[in-house]
């Protein structure tokens, strides 16, 4: 390398050769900066799994970036003299390579852009910032589509996002006839149906060498490093897209929204872990899945339910983030102040379906939607938990969480936190509607179908519980005018045998102990 190269820092979820940041820049006078910083492993305590996946992921792609011919500045967690955090590396490789300036992709964090902005006053060299292309819908594309708007609902984003990359489309119209298959997904379970094992991916030397790593240093978080089998590479990450495309969604839309215990991953593509990281591009993920419809191997309502998730949620979700961020961060329109309980992270409860929940996180940092939506994310609105206490731990336990995509699904659709932006309504919902997608209940301590008292399933007054304390706040929104007009009718006796239930089970809730999500103190 001849003359002052340009220094391209390459962020954990950015492992994508396509990255915008390499896109004009030639191995002559580039180096590739890649950091393992204690900021990023502590800014939440990780999964252990988590840590086990962006670590070795990162280290996997540095050195394809080297065979590929880039030079690489790869600080490992263990370097003497790592300072810790992207700035200080940042300043540190500067100096070391006598960069003339600075360019990288803008990163999926609110609060790493801020770092990021503060470099320009900082490193004292030019920095470029550029915009993140594996998203298929561009910010200010986001952003314009909001403005102005008074709902911003998924569905109309969505139906731009079929237009604008012609995904499952004959011409202007829908395939189809129709854009939305989704009262096709919402099927239950035959209790005896048996999903294909997940494909794992067993550990090389890179992994084994960062499992060791975690175990030692991170031992105290949640779950654990050796049970791990996710993708780390993009060829392993192809091998497990390979595998959802022809064993899992073919029933991946009728059973989306079911729950079996002991089935942890159902027919889900268990994707977002390497989609997060840039080891998929989800476009090419969305091609392939209308190629398997197209080809006649899945139903309709199957492929379009996934590509939804894809270009749908998850891009709105991202635009949603930046839309709303950094008020989103400490977001509360309910006014909720419950302590996440001990048992979010000792799973020890009686009530089956939130146990199970949790000791599938635990051993797989994974549950999928219905778990985390209707099963957690709901106990947690109608047990009034603190948003910012359940949006810690939810990013802390995921192997794909982030929090672009952790935050909005956490604040805004499953804590009503936003006060609707995100949903028109809360996703709240008693014991009924688990026991109709799952089959915990059955073996459930509590009774489903009992309404009130110590052996009622909590989920029943809670419900109530939860439309009586925020009245004030939801009974002008029509879509509870039924529950509402419900509540009313029931007479002032019931009510209170609800409200005397729902107090009675939340008052037994101990809180966790200070330290589990974020380091104490
Ligand atoms: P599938 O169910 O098979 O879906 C396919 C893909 O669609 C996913 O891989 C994902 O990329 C995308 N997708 C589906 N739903 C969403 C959504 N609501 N938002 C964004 N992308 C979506 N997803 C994360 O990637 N990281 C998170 O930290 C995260 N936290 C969540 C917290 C809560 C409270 C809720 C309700 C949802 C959260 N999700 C999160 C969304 C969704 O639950 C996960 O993307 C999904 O469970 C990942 O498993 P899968 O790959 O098997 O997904
Ligand atoms: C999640 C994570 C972790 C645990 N560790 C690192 C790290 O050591 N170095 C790194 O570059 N990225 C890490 N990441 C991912 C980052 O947190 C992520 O890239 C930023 O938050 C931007 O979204
Ligand atoms: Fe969950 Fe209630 Fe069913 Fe028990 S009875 S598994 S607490 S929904």
């Amino acid at each position: 390398m001849t003359a002052a190269p340009v220094l391209v820092p390459i962020l954990g979820d950015q492992l994508s050769p396509g990255l915008s940041s390499l896109a004009d820049r030639s191995p002559a006078d580039t180096v590739v900066l890649m950091m393992e910083v204690a900021e990023e492993t502590g800014y939440v305590r990780h999964h252990q799994a988590k840590l086990v996946l962006v670590l070795s992921a990162m280290r996997h792609f540095a050195a394809e970036l080297r065979a590929a011919g880039w030079t690489v500045d790869y600080v490992a967690l263990d370097d003497p003299g790592n300072s810790g955090s992207f700035t200080g590396e940042v300043a540190r490789a500067v100096a070391r390579h006598g960069a003339r300036g600075v360019q990288v992709t803008e990163p999926g964090e609110w609060r790493v852009r801020e770092a990021i902005e503060s470099w320009r006053d900082s490193l004292g060299v030019r920095v470029r910032i550029l915009p993140d292309t594996r998203f298929l819908c561009p910010l200010p594309d986001f952003f314009a589509w909001a403005a102005g708007r008074r709902e911003l609902r998924m569905e109309y984003f969505y139906r731009d996002m079929r237009r604008r990359t012609g995904l499952l489309m004959e011409g202007d119209k829908p395939v189809g006839g129709r854009w939305n298959f989704d009262v096709e997904n919402r099927g239950a379970a035959p209790a005896d149906l048996v999903p294909p094992a997940p494909p794992a991916f067993a550990p090389d030397a890179i992994t084994r060498e960062v499992q060791a790593l975690v175990a030692a240093r991170f031992a105290g978080h949640f779950g654990t490093a050796e049970r791990f089998a996710w993708p780390v590479t993009a060829a392993a990450a192809e091998r497990a897209l390979d595998h959802f495309l022809t064993e899992r969604l073919p029933l991946f839309g009728r059973y989306q929204d079911a729950m079996l215990a002991g089935q942890d991953t159902m027919y889900h593509a268990l994707l977002a872990p390497a989609l997060n990281l840039g080891l998929l591009d989800p476009l090419a993920v969305c091609r392939r899945a209308e190629a398997e419809w197209r080809a006649g191997r899945v139903p309709i309502e199957a492929a379009e339910g996934f590509i939804r998730q894809i270009i749908g949620w998850r891009e709105y979700i991202r635009g949603m983030y930046w839309l709303e961020m950094p008020g989103l961060a400490a977001a509360n329109h309910l006014e909720a102040t419950r302590p996440l309980p001990e048992f979010w992270w000792t799973g020890e409860t009686p009530m089956r379906c939130l146990a199970e929940c949790v000791r599938t996180t635990r051993d797989n940092a994974y549950a999928h939607h219905i778990q985390r939506l209707m099963v957690l994310g709901n106990f947690a609105l109608l047990a009034g938990l603190r948003p910012q206490e359940v949006a810690d731990w939810f990013l802390a336990v995921y192997a794909d969480a982030y929090e672009w995509v952790e935050l909005p699904n956490v604040a805004g659709m499953a804590l009503h936190a936003d006060g609707g932006r995100l949903a028109s309504k809360p996703y709240a919902a008693s014991g009924a509607y688990i026991d109709r997608m799952s089959d915990y209940c059955g073996s459930c301590h509590y009774k489903v179908k009992q309404k009130t008292g110590p052996e009622a399933c909590p989920f029943n007054a809670l419900y109530w519980h939860f439309l009586a304390r925020n009245e004030a706040k939801l009974a002008g929104n029509a879509r509870l005018f039924q529950p509402y007009a419900t509540w009313r009718r029931m007479g002032p006796d019931k009510q209170a045998d609800y409200l005397a239930s729902a107090e009675a089970f939340l008052a037994t809730l101990k809180p966790a102990r200070p330290g589990w999500a974020r380091a104490a103190g």
